[in-house]
């Protein structure tokens, strides 16, 4: 046990209403939306096939030429009531939105910085719009924000010399303000995303990062705050030296999922993020960027798989330079909003089935009580139909299943007992969409 200053606090799953509901959600959207939305990809006719949002950096455009864009920012097809909607119709929770990216450029008229939608031409609050629009329509929010900043003339990536140390610190001060003014402007946010703190000039400052989350909850009593904030004395991060987590959920899953069968992660509240697009998070208008479009059944085995090991979904979108959402995410949007409009219990308050082992043909989820208990149901959604046509569900010692119904029409569902612990029943005919059944289980008796 290592003696850690700014390391991680108390262990247990925070209990509070504001968890809770976080918990419960399971399934948020992401929204990048920023200055690189306008370029898309390419600059001067050269598309690079990489990140949106990275643009500036990959195409070595300066900080001047950049900035630039912002006259471009008009709003033209901006309406966030639009994407709160279609938020909402997918069967998301809550949206976590950029306000400001690496490239710097803020969606709120930060009083720190000139560079901000107030000088652009509309002058308007972006970034309150779309909290308004998201709550208008019931979900929670949280503001995604950058450490790394690459227009912020104090920014450092590594702390060399006194002049790096003395710039980094008014950097932090820059930052520390901002957010504070994030937390005061809007106090109704439930959370904070930080992003962009992985550079050495952080990871020498956990004691900034841990003052940061303090503060914000200060502010804010039961904000909701990611791993990827933090560093600790030593510079360990997400986790600390003594292998703890910081912050209230881990973060560190992007692009990827914990294997199916790894019941470890259950330990912690976490969320990974994903894109439904190549790895660009910011809008990419280019063929590069559409291969690897995610389909809507890829999107529900993804979110199957988390709730299945108690994690959270954050599926991004990247609304496109004019504020307008891409029609393909729009489409997507709505064919998984279809299938949670009929099997949305499978998600939403739903967790880990505890003993219920990964069968292979899909996950098991667990609806749970207001007190957290699992409640006799078990979910069991179907991703892939085995070979034999014949599903296998392992009845976990002590368990007997009593009913299987087809959860999106309640249809009864005959199934054969094998032996003490087995049992099957044939697999539905494939839609190519997951189907759920709920196993209605109670103590072998
Ligand atoms: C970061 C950003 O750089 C990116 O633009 C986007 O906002 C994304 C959500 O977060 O990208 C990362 C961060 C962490 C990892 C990979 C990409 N990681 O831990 O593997």
């Amino acid at each position: 046990m290592i003696a850690l200053r700014y390391g991680a606090g108390p262990q247990e799953l925070r209990q509070d209403p504001a968890m809770r509901a976080f918990r419960a959600d399971r399934f948020g959207q992401f929204v990048h939306w920023g200055l690189y939305a306008l370029p898309a990809g390419t600059w001067h006719g050269r598309t690079i096939e990489f990140a949106a949002e990275f643009l500036m950096h990959s195409a070595k455009v300066s900080r001047e030429d950049w900035a630039a864009l912002a006259r471009d920012f008009t709003l033209d097809g901006f309406d966030p009531a639009a994407w709160a909607r279609t938020a909402k119709a997918m069967g998301a929770r809550y949206v976590t939105v950029t306000t400001k990216h690496h490239d710097g450029f803020c969606l709120w008229p930060s009083a720190h910085s000139d560079f901000t939608v107030a000088a652009t031409p509309s002058g308007r609050d972006v970034l309150g719009e779309i909290l308004a629009a998201y709550q208008a329509e019931g979900l929670a929010t949280h503001l995604y924000y950058s450490v790394l900043d690459w227009h912020h003339p104090d920014w450092r990536y590594r702390l060399d010399t006194d002049e790096d140390r003395a710039a980094f610190d008014r950097y932090l001060d820059f930052a520390a303000n901002q957010l504070v003014e994030l937390a005061e402007r809007y106090p109704q946010v439930r959370g904070f995303w930080f992003d962009g703190t992985w550079d050495e000039s952080v990871k020498a400052n956990g004691r900034w990062t841990h003052e940061i989350e303090r503060i914000l909850k200060e502010r804010i009593p039961g904000a909701i705050v990611n791993s990827r904030l933090r560093a600790d004395d030593l510079g360990a991060r997400h986790f600390d030296s003594n292998g703890d987590l910081m912050g209230d959920y881990e973060s560190g899953y992007e692009r990827r999922l914990p294997a199916p069968w790894d019941r470890s992660v259950t330990a912690h509240d976490w969320e990974a993020c994903a894109t439904i697009t190549q790895a660009t998070w910011g809008f990419h208008d280019s063929a590069w960027a559409d291969r690897g479009r995610k389909t809507p059944a890829q999107i529900i085995e993804q979110l199957a798989q988390t709730v299945s090991l108690g994690g959270n979904l954050l599926l991004n979108f990247g609304p496109r330079g004019d504020g307008s959402l891409v029609p393909a995410e729009v489409d997507l949007a709505r064919e998984v909003g279809a299938w949670m409009h009929a099997n949305g219990a499978a998600v939403h308050g739903s967790g880990p089935a505890e003993r219920w082992e990964y069968p292979g043909w899909g996950f098991y989820t667990a609806p749970l009580d207001a007190a957290g208990a699992e409640t006799g149901l078990v979910h069991a959604i179907v991703t892939r139909i085995p070979v034999s046509g014949i599903l296998t569900v392992e009845v976990p010692a002590g368990l007997e299943v009593r009913a299987i119904r087809a959860l999106a029409d309640g249809a009864n569902v005959p199934f054969t007992v094998l032996d003490g612990h087995s049992l099957r029943f044939p697999a539905p005919a494939s839609t190519g969409m997951p189907v759920v059944f709920a196993l209605e289980t109670g103590p072998a008796g």
